[in-house]
């Protein structure tokens, strides 16, 4: 599907729900409020919605945003390369034939709703979001810019990341044009961490495990250590950078416990090294440089099965 087709359905529809991702990031909700704004402002009626609340270190971009009251005709997901990750609280939505059109730019995306448009190449969903709006002519808003800048900043790393590519830097040159305090936002996403956020990278740093001559590390994270440091859910964005942080590292791994033998596992990669076929093999997913899956279990067998996987890919001491 093509622009001119969203355009198209922007036009012929009211009252959209829009599907933001589980634990949400800067993109899927960077994305989802631009959106919501642009909608808006097209005199549409739209609502964000999310399984989990909107954490509080994104509040810059919903301090304003008052839900309307409508029931619900067209429903698109930003940002949701699978059912499974738009949470349980919206599990309606997890069944089939229930999303109208999703918006995303993962690679792995399951094409689970009616109408599916992906571009694997976008850093980031509010990339493609802005490119969209462009398309259109319409005028954007501060604060949809500032969405925009903050989805494709975050999901890029702060343009760090190999997955940045000029036309982000294009795109995020242009939204500068509007009056959005980019530094601030850049200081809040990228610079500022809470006590309890810096007492869990203590935590975690201190027991970090190195295997295969140190060319791969993990962390691992439990409940309880979430407990003991205090911290918001919201606060573990980046965390899983760490592991690649440390010289000699191609493939660093994330442990962290959902619940009693649930683990989710972020993994991040080096040249050379797939995370997405790395996770892939234990049905997840995700970009060739950062992916995560699931994997059942107690915490050793977790561990067992990733360095197993790790081995597999042609690892060894
Ligand atoms: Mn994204």
């Amino acid at each position: 599907m093509n622009f001119r087709e969203i355009t198209d359905i922007f036009r012929d529809n009211d009252n959209f729900l829009i599907l933001t991702h589980k634990s949400p990031d800067g993109d899927t909700l960077g994305t989802g409020f631009a959106l919501c704004y642009f909608l808006r402002d097209m005199g549409k009626k739209a609502n964000v919605v999310n399984s989990d609340s909107f954490p509080q270190r994104y509040a810059f971009m919903y301090e304003d945003y008052q839900p309307q009251e409508f029931d619900p005709e067209y429903v698109i997901a930003v940002d949701i390369a699978d059912p499974q990750l738009i949470g349980s609280s919206l599990a309606q939505f997890q069944q089939p034939g229930t999303v109208d059109l999703c918006i995303d730019h993962h690679v792995s995306n399951k094409e689970f709703a009616k109408l599916t448009y992906v571009d694997a190449n976008a850093s980031a969903s509010a990339l493609i979001m802005y490119q969209l709006f462009k398309y259109t002519g319409r005028e954007i808003s501060d604060l949809t810019a500032k969405c925009l800048y903050t989805g494709i900043a975050t999901d890029t790393g702060c343009f760090k990341y190999e997955n940045t590519t000029p036309q982000a830097h294009i795109a995020c040159a242009e939204l500068m044009a509007y009056n959005i305090d980019f530094a601030a936002v850049n200081r809040k996403m990228f610079d500022v961490k809470s006590r309890a956020r810096l007492a869990v990278e203590q935590a975690v740093t201190s027991k970090m495990e190195y295997f295969f001559g140190g060319q791969c590390s993990m962390i691992v994270l439990t409940t309880r250590m979430i407990e003991e440091c205090g911290v918001d859910p919201a606060e573990f964005d980046g965390l899983a950078s760490i592991p690649l942080q440390v010289e000699g590292v191609k493939i660093g791994i994330t442990v962290k416990q959902r619940h009693e033998n649930v683990y989710k596992i972020s993994v991040r990669t080096t040249e050379d090294t797939d995370a997405s076929e790395f996770c892939r093999r234990f049905g997840g997913g995700g970009h060739i440089r950062a992916s995560g899956c699931e994997i059942h279990g107690d915490l050793e067998t977790v561990k067992a099965k990733l360095l197993e996987g790790v081995r597999e890919l042609g690892f060894d001491d």
